[in-house]
């Protein structure tokens, strides 16, 4: 079967997680001749026949190069690649597809904004805020500008459960605040962070806000139109798309105030050998050839989504989210960290098996086909607050199960005994 509902469609197909995962060829393999139990999610997702079938589709019988030729083939990818580009940015609510432009993923597009809006709007002294829950992508653009800028980087701490310190958050955004940079959801915690309160916060004082929804686009209904952010990014590969297509959304008059990101073909208006003029929005940003498969690839996984519903996929991954929060708090030496409330968590559980160091938990559940990721998930600043070197880290998506959580369950408990440990 096939899911064509486009988001103007209003057609809906029941969430049936049989079928749904019928969708999914990787999940009928084995690993070491069991079934794989596929918990990488935060890390990126498993594609859907129908993503993969739309770049078969795209390679076999329209392949060619965009916006330039007039020839059939040419005109027929333009109008594929603009039409994802169309459906993407009703996904997300965007009244103007022309505020959605392709980057590679959530580190470019949040790098295109440091690169072209900081350096042309920022100053020294001037402010930018992020969180101690950050993702080295939405870190490490801003310490740069602050070495080549003085601008100064401000950081909204973290509390003991995961949660941000909405006090300090307070006092921190002031009148010197020109971004807030800031993520939807901790990918090492899971964390779903109250941007109903800190964007109005930032709004109050006529600050920027770049909101980082790498974690919250693939999971939960998002609406830029009462987001109240100016810039949202998000990657494809997160969201049943392909890997090195990710997406910037912005406000047209800032997209259109800011200088390009990179120089060279397909972002000019005019070249002589003395200057350039650029492109309108969003081309001025994509320089080069883009990604042209992908971003279709993409447009296939958002129908996909858009068919089941957002609301429904946040329902699914709270109910399997709470049943992982029970299951595994019930396994000896199991601690768990971050918010305990599945509806204030993502499909995000991080935790520790007492004794034994998360890679080797993750070595031996691979053992038992079941795919954790271990490590400091690109979020040390998480790490250093919990005062551990790593953490052992399983997330959802629409496939997963609540057998799927008592697998790895039953697999902490085979390697808690693996190492001897808990008697
Ligand atoms: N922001 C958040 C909140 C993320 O979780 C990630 C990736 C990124 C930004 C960067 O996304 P990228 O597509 O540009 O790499 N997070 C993870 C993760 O949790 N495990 O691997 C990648």
């Amino acid at each position: 079967m096939t899911l064509t509902a486009t988001p103007d469609s209003g057609a809906r197909l029941p969430f049936d997680i049989t079928r749904i995962r019928r969708d999914f060829p990787i999940l009928k393999r084995e690993i070491g001749g069991v079934p794989l139990v596929y918990l990488d999610n935060a890390a990126t997702s498993q594609k859907p026949v129908q993503v993969i079938a739309e770049l078969t589709r795209f390679y076999r019988d329209h392949n060619a190069n965009i916006h330039r030729g007039v020839h059939t083939l040419s005109v027929e990818s333009t109008d594929l690649y603009e039409g994802a580009r169309a459906r993407i940015g009703a996904f997300i609510g965007a009244t103007d597809p022309h505020e959605v432009v392709f980057t590679r993923n959530t580190t470019e597009s949040i790098n295109l904004v440091a690169h072209a809006w900081g350096r042309k709007f920022l100053q020294a002294g001037d402010e930018v805020v992020v969180t101690e829950i950050e993702h080295h992508s939405n870190i490490v653009p801003w310490q740069m500008l602050r070495d080549e800028r003085g601008i100064v980087l401000k950081y909204i701490p973290m509390l003991p459960d995961g949660t941000l310190d909405l006090d300090e958050a307070r006092r921190i955004i002031g009148p010197k605040t020109k971004l807030l940079s800031i993520t939807a959801m901790s990918n090492a915690l899971g964390t779903i962070v109250p941007l109903e309160v800190l964007i109005p916060l930032a709004k109050a004082h006529g600050a920027t806000v770049l909101v980082d929804g790498a974690q919250s686009v693939p999971h939960m209904a998002v609406d830029v139109r009462t987001l109240g952010a100016d810039f949202l990014a998000f990657s494809g590969h997160k969201m049943l798309g392909p890997t090195g297509i990710g997406v910037l959304w912005g406000r047209m008059a800032l997209l259109d105030a800011m200088d390009p990101f990179m120089g060279g073909g397909d972002m000019i208006l005019n070249v002589n050998m003395e200057r350039s003029t650029w492109a309108d929005v969003p081309a001025k940003f994509e320089a080069g050839t883009p990604n042209i498969a992908d971003a279709i690839g993409l447009g296939a996984a958002v129908d996909y989504l858009s068919a089941l519903g957002m609301d429904e996929v946040r329902r699914h991954e709270i109910e399997i989210t709470d049943y992982a929060l029970r299951r595994l708090a019930d396994v000896p030496g199991v601690s768990i960290f971050g918010p305990m409330d599945a509806q204030q968590r993502g499909g995000v559980v991080s935790f520790e098996l007492e004794g034994i160091h998360p890679h080797d938990v993750g070595q031996v559940l691979d053992t038992h086909g079941v795919a954790i990721r271990t490590g400091h998930h690109c979020a040390q600043p998480v790490m250093a607050a919990l005062n551990v070197p790593a953490t052992a880290r399983a997330s959802f998506y629409l496939y997963n199960t609540t057998s799927e959580v008592d697998a790895l369950a039953s697999a902490l408990e085979a390697t808690t005994k693996f190492f001897g440990m808990g008697g």
